[in-house]
């Protein structure tokens, strides 16, 4: 897979986005990007994308749960990682305690430590999106300690709340210890 730069010398970050399928990541990242044509690479694993967002970032995207074989490789994708967006979906409560579990596995990783994350509470716009709050409450971020973190509500679909998760990715990175020379 693509190399993972030195610290202090790379321009863009390193930015892994991970969520359980139809979280939203996809919905999310094409808003995100407006018109701007991304380049996808080659397919490097099973539900693995690498993307170029040209001059900006190099980004991972990742669907996360029912996939336990893939953890041995997960190493190769973590390392270097400036910064981790988590995707849930709000409406989907029932699989929530799962969606949890699988970011407290990628944060235990020992190539995630002091990594910051954005958790991104999508699908807000939905009738029947649990509230930001009731999120708040279930997923217990307090618990990870040594990272710094945001929790943010969103609608990928309407690009409600995206330039504030934008904001808060760049209040993220600026946190990060390994700062980016430019
Ligand atoms: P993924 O890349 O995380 O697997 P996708 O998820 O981006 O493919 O989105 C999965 C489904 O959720 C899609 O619906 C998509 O339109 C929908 N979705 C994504 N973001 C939002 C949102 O903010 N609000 C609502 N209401 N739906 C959203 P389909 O029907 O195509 O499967």
């Amino acid at each position: 897979m693509g190399s993972v730069k030195s610290r202090g010398s790379k321009a863009e970050a390193q930015v892994l986005m991970m969520g359980l399928d139809s979280a939203g990541k996809t919905t999310l990242l094409y808003k995100l990007k407006g018109h701007q044509p991304v380049k996808t690479l080659p397919t490097v694993g099973f539900n693995v994308e690498l993307l170029e967002v040209p001059g900006h970032m190099s980004l991972t995207l990742w669907d996360v749960g029912g996939q336990s074989q893939l953890r041995a490789s997960w190493k190769n994708y973590l390392e270097g990682t400036d910064i981790l967006i988590y995707v849930l979906d709000s409406t989907d409560k029932v699989r929530l305690p799962e969606a949890l579990a699988e970011l407290t596995s990628v944060l235990d990783h020992p190539h995630m430590a002091s990594v910051p994350f954005l958790v991104l509470a999508n699908k807000q716009e939905a009738p029947e999106a649990l509230p930001l709050l009731e999120i708040r409450d279930k997923l217990s971020l307090e618990q990870f300690q040594g990272h710094n973190w945001e929790l943010r509500s969103c609608s990928a679909l309407t690009g409600v709340g995206l330039p504030e998760a934008l904001q808060s990715l760049g209040n993220l990175l600026k946190s990060r210890s390994h700062h980016v020379s430019r």
